[in-house]
């Protein structure tokens, strides 16, 4: 190992140890399912360490019965099995320019899992939600003070909202990850999982559901994961809520050597929100040129679809400047150039790789 190789934890990039940040090297994709072991962790605070026996989640706000139900019970109520990516919002930002500050995530801060839970909208309506409820508001157990002079003063916890259409309509209350228990790092005893979401929505070690007539606009609403909209000539903070549309190439890796006149499997991910991936397309001479790659799977809702490509290598040395794009069934594609207002996140302009093909 070069003396810049980053260091490894588990086989993943250490981003960052308190709190704790570790990414997936993304070329090491060769799955539909990222095993636990490879999927990327995304903390803020100190993973908090929770004891399943005592642990209450509490359901309150704008209804008629609020309740707490322990982890025994809600195993014993229906549950259900879905795959669903997970991308941080900040994914890529190392390759923003100007760098801006923030976790430096290249390609790996995604990955996709099966989730096993409770819909949370069998939660809602076991509590009665009045017919003023307009958000549900999902806590965390994890908290800390923070050194940013736009926090509160004192200690605040991760906590994020979501429209309660959304609620209702497809969000897991999850206890398990790729059939195993779910662990420490992704939130035991139990994460929401919200599909089609940027991760930051999907709150890991839940401890509190409370149902809004307003919207929610804390810390990680407004200050954090939000973006710059604009109505006409004004310019507001709007949440981050949907991942945009994106493939990524996981092998070649840029500045890969190639061999000459031979042929490459190039290959990686694509995925949407709210669609279906129907297109992903490979240059291999800078956007000079596009071809059709081939998908693997069937498109699956809020889960990526992976891509390979057989590449014929040029017989001339030389370097040879790749981009993948995707296009959904909504007819999305991704932009070519960075749009400033999204600052640090939702990063999903082309990105073309360097490869030498020698
Ligand atoms: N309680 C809590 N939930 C959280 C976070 C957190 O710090 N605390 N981080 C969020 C962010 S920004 C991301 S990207 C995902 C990461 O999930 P993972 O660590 O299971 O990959 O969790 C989200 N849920
Ligand atoms: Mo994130």
């Amino acid at each position: 190992m070069s003396e810049d190789s980053p260091r490894l934890i588990d086989g993943k990039i250490v981003r960052g140890e308190n709190p704790l940040n570790l990414e997936m090297p993304f070329e090491k994709l060769d799955s539909f399912i990222t095993p636990i072991e490879s999927f990327y962790v995304r903390t803020h605070f100190p993973i908090p360490k929770i004891d399943r026996d005592a642990w209450w989640l509490r359901v309150e706000g704008e209804v008629e019965k609020k309740f707490a139900i322990n982890y025994e019970e809600l195993l014993e109520l229906e549950s259900r099995t879905i795959p669903a990516t997970l991308e941080c919002a900040g994914n890529n930002r190392n390759f923003l320019e100007p760098r801006v500050k923030g976790v430096q995530w290249e390609l790996g801060a995604v990955g996709t899992a099966q989730w096993t839970g409770v819909p949370l909208s069998i939660l809602l309506d076991r509590a009665l939600v009045r017919p003023s409820a307009r958000e549900v508001i999902l806590e965390g157990a994890d908290g800390g003070m923070l050194d940013d002079p736009k926090s509160p003063p004192g200690e605040l916890r991760f906590a994020r909202s979501i429209p309660l259409s959304k609620a209702r309509a497809d969000v897991l209350l999850a206890y398990k990850m790729n059939g195993s228990e779910l662990p420490p790092e992704h939130g035991f005893p139990m994460r929401a999982i919200v599909p089609g979401w940027y991760a930051m929505a999907s709150v890991k070690w839940l401890q509190r559901i409370i149902i809004t007539d307003r919207p929610f606009t804390g810390y990680y609403q407004t200050m954090d994961y939000a973006y710059w909209r604009r109505r006409g000539d004004i310019v507001e903070l709007a949440p981050l809520t949907e991942m945009q549309i994106k493939a990524e190439i996981a092998k070649p890796v840029q500045g890969e050597i190639v061999p000459a006149n031979s042929v490459y499997r190039a290959h990686g991910a694509a995925w949407t929100s709210d669609g279906e991936i129907t297109k992903v397309e490979l240059s291999t001479n800078g956007g000079t040129s596009w071809s059709e790659v081939n998908s693997i799977e069937q498109a699956a809702p809020n889960a990526w679809r992976l891509w390979e490509f057989d590449w014929r290598t040029p017989s001339k040395p030389g370097k040879q400047i790749l981009i993948a794009r995707a296009t959904d069934s909504k007819n999305r594609t991704q932009p070519i150039e960075r749009d400033r207002d999204r600052g640090t996140y939702m990063i999903n302009h082309l990105l073309p790789i360097t490869v030498e093909v020698r």
